[in-house]
């Protein structure tokens, strides 16, 4: 009951909004790298303009043909994107809108239409001053980098050891183990392990000791692979066999979680490189099969495609082994964000990851939260206005924990780790 002389509190969206304001962050997936790992670790206008997921929208303009574009360095094919994605069309789009409110909320003046002024401020400035900055504007606690213990530069920076960045926390990307086997075994065999194409006893010993090697060097908080929609989860097909028989033990023994990416076509067009990427369903019934069979291991699961959120929302109300996260790729934009959050919020309460970035690039930390963060007050702002209808009050405080855990506290409690 409220009375008159009583001070009006303010609206449920304000008071998430400020809630959310006092909240860190822990970005779960990133393909950001500690600072100390060098030319990795991407940042400035070029490599905002030369993202992915522009490239793609930029051809659907472009009338050149596709090599005549990757052959140009990236400040050309920079200056393309931006005079067509920005100066031909209005920049509406997701990716878009992203530059925008990135370059806005570092203090520049988009209004100017001016690339070399934008190029300029950046090359002013130091990494070390722009990951603080970002971090502070974004109030990031911490980002999970995507590690592969496949990749030769990386490589390299691990095994010459380098002082970590404790903003920077790792994951472990196993896809080539997983998804081509037969590809990498000259490659593990170079690295001293002693293993074959049949998946023998011997073999299996050797790649566990591969991957403890490297849990040892990079501390990883989980596993993880993206799948195509048509890999088979099935126990005895061939497709499983390095995921059931080395990596899940594996994650078993050390207590690691493992993310399933679920969903991803690689190449549809091969001519767009990274850009080329589309998706399909994947079987949540698999998913499901895995968390019966393996009751021991946690499951972390996003998937790429919009009909897959339902039952994957489902899934996860069966098994307290598995834990769904983000709005992947394609489905981090703001009308999917809208739909997923309110899917998870009505089957699963608190007990999910929202959002993960997945930026590339360290300035897209700014862009992918602030946009999450708008869907987040409103979505949650809503489920809060119908339970206060319902006659529960909900206090400051029960919003900020609340906040505290859809933002990385449930994701370090279903992996058995203490706040940080
Ligand atoms: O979102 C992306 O940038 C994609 O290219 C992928 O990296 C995806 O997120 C993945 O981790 O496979
Ligand atoms: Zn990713």
């Amino acid at each position: 009951m409220k009375f008159k002389n009583l001070p009006e509190e303010p609206p449920v969206e304000t008071r998430v909004a400020n809630a959310l304001s006092q909240t860190q962050i822990l970005d779960i997936h990133t393909h950001l790298y500690d600072p100390a790992m060098g030319k990795m670790l991407l940042w400035g206008i070029d490599e905002l303009l030369t993202y992915h997921y522009l490239v793609a929208e930029s051809f659907r303009f472009f009338k050149m043909p596709y090599k005549d574009f990757f052959v140009l360095e990236k400040k050309q094919q920079a200056e393309l994107i931006w005079n067509e994605l920005f100066i031909k069309h209005s920049p509406i789009s997701e990716s878009c809108r992203g530059v925008i409110t990135t370059l806005n909320m570092l203090g520049l003046d988009v209004n100017r239409r001016d690339l070399n002024s934008v190029r300029k401020w950046f090359a002013q400035r130091t990494v070390e001053q722009h990951v603080e900055e970002v971090f502070e504007s974004a109030n990031l606690s911490a980002a999970v980098m995507t590690n592969s213990p496949f990749d030769p530069e990386e490589i390299a920076l691990w095994k010459k050891g380098f002082s970590r960045d404790s903003r920077f926390l790792s994951a472990l990307r196993v896809d080539p183990l997983v998804l081509e086997y037969n590809s990498v075994v000259g490659f593990l065999c170079q690295q001293g392990y002693d293993v074959r194409s049949d998946l023998d006893q011997k073999t299996r010993n050797e790649l566990i000791r591969f991957l403890h090697f490297w849990a040892d060097t990079i501390q990883p908080l989980y596993l993880m692979v993206s799948l195509p929609p048509d890999f088979s989860l099935d126990l005895d097909s061939e497709d499983s066999s390095i995921l059931t028989q080395v990596v899940l033990p594996f994650c078993k023994t050390r207590g690691l979680p493992f993310a399933i990416m679920a969903g991803v076509t690689r190449s549809v067009n091969p001519h767009l490189g990274l850009a080329g990427d589309s998706l399909g369903c994947f079987s949540i019934e698999a998913i499901e099969k895995l968390c019966r069979t393996f009751p021991d291991n946690k499951f972390l699961v996003t998937a790429l495609s919009r009909e897959n959120q339902h039952h994957l929302c489902v899934a996860s109300r069966k098994f307290p082994n598995l834990h769904p996260f983000g709005c992947w790729w394609f489905t981090n934009i703001p009308s999917l964000i809208d739909e997923i959050s309110n899917l998870r919020f009505e089957l699963l309460g608190l007990s999910f990851t929202p959002q993960h970035s997945d930026a590339r690039v360290l300035d897209q930390l700014l862009y992918k939260w602030t946009h999450f963060k708008e869907s987040l007050i409103l979505t949650l702002g809503e489920k809060y206005s119908a339970l206060e209808a319902s006659g529960w009050d909900v206090g400051d405080e029960e919003i900020k924990r609340d906040l505290k855990g859809l933002l990385g506290g449930e994701f370090l409690q279903f992996s058995g780790r203490s706040l940080i």
